[in-house]
C-alpha cells in the first residue's frame, strides 16, 4: 500500500470512529439503537428482535396486498399508501402522557417518534416496483433541549434503512409534486378514523380533494391482515411478553395477604413487569377483590381485600411493542374454601377445554359457542341452575353468567386486529386469548348464598400452530394446587 493510500485509509477510519463516538456522545436518535443501547439491541435491529430486512418485507407485503385487493386494475396502475404515526397527547398544559406509537406505523417502520409518516407509492419508472418514503420531525436544538434527541433525516435513514427520508414539514410539497408526477392513482389512507389529526387537517384533507386520485381505499384491513399472523421474531417477542407477565403474576400472588389494598397488587404487578424489562403495563389492570370482580372492567383498584375473599386480576405488559393479557383469580389468604374451589374448578375445566379447541379446525366464534355450552353444564353440575333446563334456555343463562366473548386476537395491541372477524378459522401464527369466566354478583337472588359475590375469570394467551396450541402464559400458576403452592411462604 502506498503511503498516500495508507493515510487516506487511516483518516477514513478515524473519521468513522469519531462519528460513531459522536453518535454515542450526542445520543443522536429518538429511540434506542444498537449504538446507544447495546444492552438492548443487536446490530441490524431497528427495534428489539426485528431487523431492517423484516420491516422492509412487511412494507413490500403491504404494497402487494393493496394491489391484490384493488378491483379497478384496468383503470389505475399507480397506488399511494399513506400511514401517519401517532402524535403526542397531553394530560394537562405541557404535561404529556407516555407516548405510544401507532401500531400500524410501528409495524411498518420500527420508527418511534411522533409526528412522522410513511408513504408507499408505485415507482414512477416501474409500475411493478414501489418506493418507501419516510417523513420525520426535523432536528431542532431548542425542542431537543426539552424533549430529548430526535433522529432527524439522517438518523432515521440510518436507523430504518428507508432511503428516502424528509422532514415532516415537506409533506405538503411532496403530495403536490406526487400529483403532478403520477397522473391518476389509487389513494390508500385511513380517512374514516384519521390517526394524526394535524396532518389530516393541514395536508391530507387537501390531498383527498385532489381530482387525480380516482379511488379512495382504507389501509386498516390490509395492515391487520398482515399483523394477525405473527412472524417468528414476533412469536418470540409475544412469548417473552407473556413470560414476563406470567412470572410477575406469580410474584403478585406470593405478595398477597388478607387486607391487602388492591392498589398494592396493582403497583406490585407494574413493578415486577418493569423489573423484567417490560416498558409498561399494556392496559389499566383489573385488581378486583370480592364482589368487585363482577364489574368486568373494574379499574378503580382502591379497595381493601379481606381474608377469605378472592381477587381477580386481569393484567399484562407491553414488551418492546408486544402485549400480553392474562387473568387469574386467587384467594388472598392463600387457601381456597370449598365453594371457591368448586366454582374455580368449573371455570378451569371450561378454560382448558376451550384451549384444546385452539387449532386450525375452529374459529374464535366456534370456541365461544362451545364455551357457553360448557359453562351451562358446569352451572348444572354445581346446582346453580336446574339440571332439567333445556339447551336454548341454558345457553341464554350461560350468557348471563358470562357476558363476554371467549377471547380476541392479541399482538401489538391488546384487542389486536379488531377488524379481522372472529368467525374465520384460526391460522398458524395467530395469538389469541382464551378467557372464560363465571360471574355471580351479590345481587343475584337465584343461587345458593355460598357462591354470592364471586367472579372468576381465567385467561391465557395461546399461539396457534399447525398442530397443538401453545400456551404462551403457561408459567403463570393456574390450578388450585399450583396457586396454593406459590402462595405458601
Ligand atoms: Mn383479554
Amino acid at each position: 500500500m502506498c503511503i498516500v493510500m495508507f493515510f487516506k485509509e487511516l483518516t477514513s477510519y478515524v473519521l468513522t470512529k469519531s462519528i460513531c463516538l459522536e453518535f454515542r456522545a450526542l445520543r443522536w436518535f429518538g429511540q434506542p439503537t444498537a449504538a446507544t443501547h447495546p444492552h438492548l439491541l443487536k446490530e441490524g435491529e431497528v427495534t428489539l428482535g426485528i431487523s431492517k430486512t423484516e420491516y422492509k418485507s412487511r412494507r413490500t407485503k403491504l404494497f402487494e396486498l393493496a394491489k391484490e385487493n384493488f378491483k379497478n386494475v384496468s383503470l389505475v396502475k399507480n397506488h399511494i399508501l399513506i400511514l401517519p404515526s401517532a402524535t403526542k397527547l397531553y394530560m394537562t398544559n405541557d404535561i404529556p402522557y407516555q407516548f405510544r406509537q401507532n401500531s400500524d406505523f410501528l409495524y411498518l417502520t420500527g420508527f418511534q417518534e411522533p409526528d412522522s409518516l410513511l408513504v408507499l407509492h408505485t415507482s414512477p419508472d416501474d409500475s411493478h416496483d414501489y418506493h418507501s418514503v419516510l417523513f420525520v420531525p426535523k432536528k431542532d436544538p431548542m425542542k431537543e433541549l426539552w424533549d430529548g434527541p430526535r433522529s432527524g433525516v439522517e438518523g432515521a435513514r440510518w436507523l430504518t434503512g428507508i432511503e428516502e427520508v424528509y422532514n415532516s414539514e415537506e409533506l405538503e410539497r411532496f403530495c403536490g409534486d406526487f400529483c403532478k408526477r403520477m397522473g391518476h392513482f389509487a389513494l390508500w389512507y385511513n380517512y374514516m378514523k384519521p390517526v394524526h389529526l394535524e396532518f389530516d387537517a393541514s395536508v391530507l384533507r387537501h390531498f383527498l380533494k385532489e381530482k387525480r386520485h380516482q379511488f379512495l381505499e382504507t389501509t386498516v384491513h390490509l395492515c391487520q391482515k398482515l399483523r394477525v399472523i405473527k412472524s417468528q421474531a414476533e412469536i418470540e417477542l409475544m412469548s417473552k411478553s407473556c413470560q414476563v407477565a406470567s412470572n410477575a403474576f406469580a410474584d403478585v400472588m406470593k405478595f398477597s395477604y388478607p387486607e391487602v389494598k388492591e392498589s398494592y397488587l396493582h403497583a406490585k404487578m407494574d413493578f415486577e413487569c418493569r423489573m423484567r424489562d417490560a416498558q409498561f403495563l399494556a392496559y389499566p389492570p383489573v385488581v378486583a377483590g370480592g364482589n368487585r370482580a363482577n364489574t368486568i372492567h373494574y379499574i378503580s383498584n382502591d379497595q381493601i381485600i379481606y381474608g377469605g375473599e378472592l381477587v381477580l386480576m386481569d393484567a399484562g405488559c407491553e414488551y418492546f411493542g408486544y402485549t400480553s393479557d392474562i387473568s387469574r383469580t386467587w384467594p388472598v389468604s392463600g387457601k381456597f374454601n370449598a365453594a371457591q374451589q368448586s366454582l374455580y374448578e368449573a371455570v378451569l375445566f371450561v378454560q382448558e377445554s376451550c384451549i384444546a379447541m385452539c387449532t386450525t379446525n375452529h374459529s374464535l366464534d366456534e370456541i365461544y359457542r362451545k364455551m357457553l355450552e360448557l359453562i351451562g353444564h358446569q352451572l348444572k353440575k354445581l346446582g346453580l341452575i336446574s339440571a332439567k333446563m333445556k339447551d336454548v334456555e341454558m345457553l341464554k343463562v350461560s350468557r348471563e353468567f358470562c357476558p363476554h366473548h371467549v377471547g380476541h386476537y392479541l399482538g401489538m395491541d391488546v384487542h389486536d386486529t379488531s377488524e379481522i372477524p372472529r368467525s374465520i378459522k384460526l391460522q398458524p401464527g395467530m395469538v389469541i386469548t382464551i378467557e372464560p369466566g363465571i360471574y355471580i354478583p351479590e345481587t343475584n337472588t337465584s343461587v345458593r348464598t355460598e357462591f354470592l359475590g364471586m367472579g372468576i375469570r381465567i385467561e391465557d394467551n395461546v399461539l396457534i400452530t399447525e398442530s397443538e396450541p401453545v400456551v404462551l402464559s403457561a408459567a403463570c400458576p393456574k390450578t388450585p394446587v399450583d396457586i396454593e403452592r406459590v402462595m405458601q411462604r
